[in-house]
């Protein structure tokens, strides 16, 4: 009989593990060996990664088990844009980069969609897919799910590497981390062919090739005479601003960035996910005046946010601007970690670049107590504006119509939220995204997750997922109907794992609204594209997986709903039925839609 030597595997980390086979080594001078598999597990762990999302199969079946089985966390999906999107929004959560594993071709570009949101959202993640042979790919010689994987990803990614042997791996990941979370933080592609997993090595030398990453996320520190600039600029101003952004809310410099705020008197603007940074309930919040204070500020610090659309490109009509493309006249501060952002789209005055943390904290050891606050003329305007509209509010929130309107809904959802401040809010649709982000006030940091830079469908189930997992908290998702149904698959995973999350359709039937028809005006034909089924009973699906499954028409049963949901913390999905003739086409983004009129 030809005997075999077994040699038992040791992880470079110390951990020993039974072989795959049941043998025990029947040579005491067996080398010990590690491999592909345990080489990367090894260097995840080393680097503080505990969490893999992601969904197996060829290559990467036995590296999730084993995973697992080496105690890293391993949330495995119905579908890789989820786990994408759940690996990125961890990877905002905790600067660590958010990891997500693929099998190679259709399950890489599955994942694809959620690196490139990732790296346009400056958030931190890691695709890692297998890929098959690097000789057949080369020569396109058709091999399992072949795909030159490593260059289709180059462009959407910061970076994009592939490792080829076992002892690279440790530089692979190295390499990878860093570039995921340093500077403007990113999303990063890391390509594993078929051929490394097995790939073994000396466990010793394995252990060595492996690096630990000292300081991967560098503090940059502004230039003194950049930010006496900036200050110089502000203390100056009639009516100045601060605009924070999701990457203020990304840098966890909270407090520092409150008592900037609090000391300069500046009244501020919170976008999307820089909600609750600090309370939403905060005097010196002007975001129920935002019309008002956008064109008549004349110096606005922006922290942490660009000067993209969503900003209006920073001048316009919602600038002051004469025209659509003309500068309202503003002077910007920009604080930065992208050397590069300043002058994207008008002038910046005083651009700072560095980290937040060191930004902000540079601007208060200059700020004392001589520091001018800011005219009382202008803080007095954003407050009567901020009181109208507040008030207008509160009287649109009392009224009760029947069918349901996203008001009336929001307005349970908004209680909810203020009853439970330490729950993420995970946010999509159009007018469910627009309506939620106006009624639900925030009262803690990186609480509210939502569609991002580019308003994208689908992160919904899949930023569920990695708030409850990574933030161990209540999740509530304010979904769409169409936005849910990007991702519904997932209340799967949610009810497999357990995870505390209610999620609240509005359902008014279709994409924006539910009452539009076919505009041939053949009734008997196909719906409008725009509609779905009429009162589809979503509830019924997560009833499927063992979930709860909720049918709500009233604030009242809505509330309970909630009420229950939160308190129970089991999978939740309450199917709230609003006026399908509620909503707006695209929501407040009408305008952004070609002309689209019936012929
Ligand atoms: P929002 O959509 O909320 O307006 P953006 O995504 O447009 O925010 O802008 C985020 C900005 O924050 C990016 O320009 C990015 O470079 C910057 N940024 C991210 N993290 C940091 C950090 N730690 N320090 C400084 N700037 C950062
Ligand atoms: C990946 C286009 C923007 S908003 C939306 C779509 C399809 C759905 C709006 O309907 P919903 O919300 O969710 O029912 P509501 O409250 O207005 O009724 N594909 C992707 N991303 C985007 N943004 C779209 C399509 C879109």
């Amino acid at each position: 009989m030809e005997s075999v030597t077994v040699a038992r595997k040791q992880s470079p980390t110390g951990a020993t593990e039974a072989p795959a086979t049941s043998s025990a080594p029947t040579n005491a001078d067996a080398r010990e060996e590690t491999d592909g598999f345990h080489l990367l597990i090894d260097a995840l762990k080393l680097n503080g990664i505990d969490t893999i999302f992601g969904l197996p199969g060829i290559p990467i079946t036995d590296l999730t088990r084993k995973a697992q089985a080496a105690g890293l966390r391993v949330v495995s999906f119905r579908h890789e844009q989820n786990a994408g999107y759940a690996a990125s929004i961890a990877g905002f959560l905790t600067q660590k980069p958010g990891i997500c594993l693929t099998v190679s071709a259709p399950g890489f570009l599955n994942g694809l969609t959620a690196l490139a949101n990732a790296t346009t959202n400056c958030f931190p993640m890691i695709l890692i897919s297998g890929s098959s042979e690097r000789e057949i790919v080369d020569l396109q010689q058709g091999d399992y799910e072949e795909m030159d994987q490593l260059a289709i990803a180059k462009p959407l990614a910061k970076a994009a590497f592939r490792v080829l042997h076992a002892e690279d791996i440790g530089i692979g990941v190295a390499r990878a981390i860093r570039a995921a979370v340093s500077g403007r933080p990113g999303g990063v592609y890391l390509d594993l062919p078929a051929k490394l997993f097995p790939q073994a090595m000396d466990a010793e030398a394995g252990r060595q090739s492996l690096i630990k990453v000292v300081d991967p996320a560098p503090r940059q520190i502004p230039a003194p005479e950049a930010v006496k600039r900036a200050l110089d600029l502000l203390s100056n101003a009639k009516r100045p601003l601060i605009i924070l952004g999701k990457g203020a809310a990304y840098a966890q410099a909270d407090a520092d960035i409150r008592a900037l705020i609090e000391k300069t008197g500046i009244p501020y603007l919170p976008m999307a996910m820089a909600k609750g940074l600090l309370p939403d309930t905060h005097e010196q919040s002007a975001a129920a005046a935002r019309s008002y204070v956008l064109p008549e500020a004349d110096v606005v610090m922006l922290i942490g946010a660009r000067l993209n659309w969503l900003l209006a490109h920073g001048k316009g009509k919602t600038w002051g601007g004469k025209s659509a493309k003309a500068w309202g006249g503003q002077k910007f501060v920009q604080v930065d970690i992208s050397p590069i952002e300043a002058d994207s789209n008008v002038r910046i005055d005083a651009p700072v670049v560095g980290d937040i943390g060191s930004c902000v904290k540079a601007m208060l050891d200059r700020i004392g107590a001589n520091w001018p606050k800011p005219p009382s003329d202008w803080l007095s305007a954003i407050g009567e504006r901020k009181s109208r509209n507040v008030a207008k509010m509160a009287d649109t929130l009392a009224k009760n119509p029947t069918p349901m309107n996203f008001q009336s809904a929001l307005n349970v959802v908004r209680d909810i939220v203020k009853a439970n401040p330490d729950a993420y809010l995970v946010n999509e649709g159009a007018n469910a995204l627009d309506f939620t982000r106006s009624i639900v006030d925030m009262y803690k940091p990186r609480k509210r997750l939502d569609v991002g830079t580019w308003g994208v469908m689908g992160i919904g189930m899949g930023f569920c997922v990695a708030a409850a997992v990574v933030g161990n908290e209540q999740v509530i998702a304010i979904e769409g109907d169409s936005a849910f149904g990007f991702s519904g698959m997932e209340l799967e995973t949610i009810c497999r794992y357990k995870l505390p999350v209610c999620i609240v359709i509005l359902n008014n039937n279709g994409v924006y609204r539910g009452d539009e028809t076919n505009w041939a005006g053949d009734v008997d034909g196909d719906p409008s594209p725009l509609v779905f089924v009429k009162n589809a009973r979503y509830e019924k699906v997560i009833e499927a997986f063992g979930g709860v499954g909720l049918y709500a028409t009233t604030p009242d049963e809505l509330r309970k709903g909630m009420e229950e949901a939160v308190r129970s913390r089991k999978p939740t999905l309450i199917n709230a039925v609003i006026d399908e003739k509620a909503g707006t086409e695209s929501g407040r983004i009408t305008s952004l839609n070609p002309t689209a009129k019936k012929t």
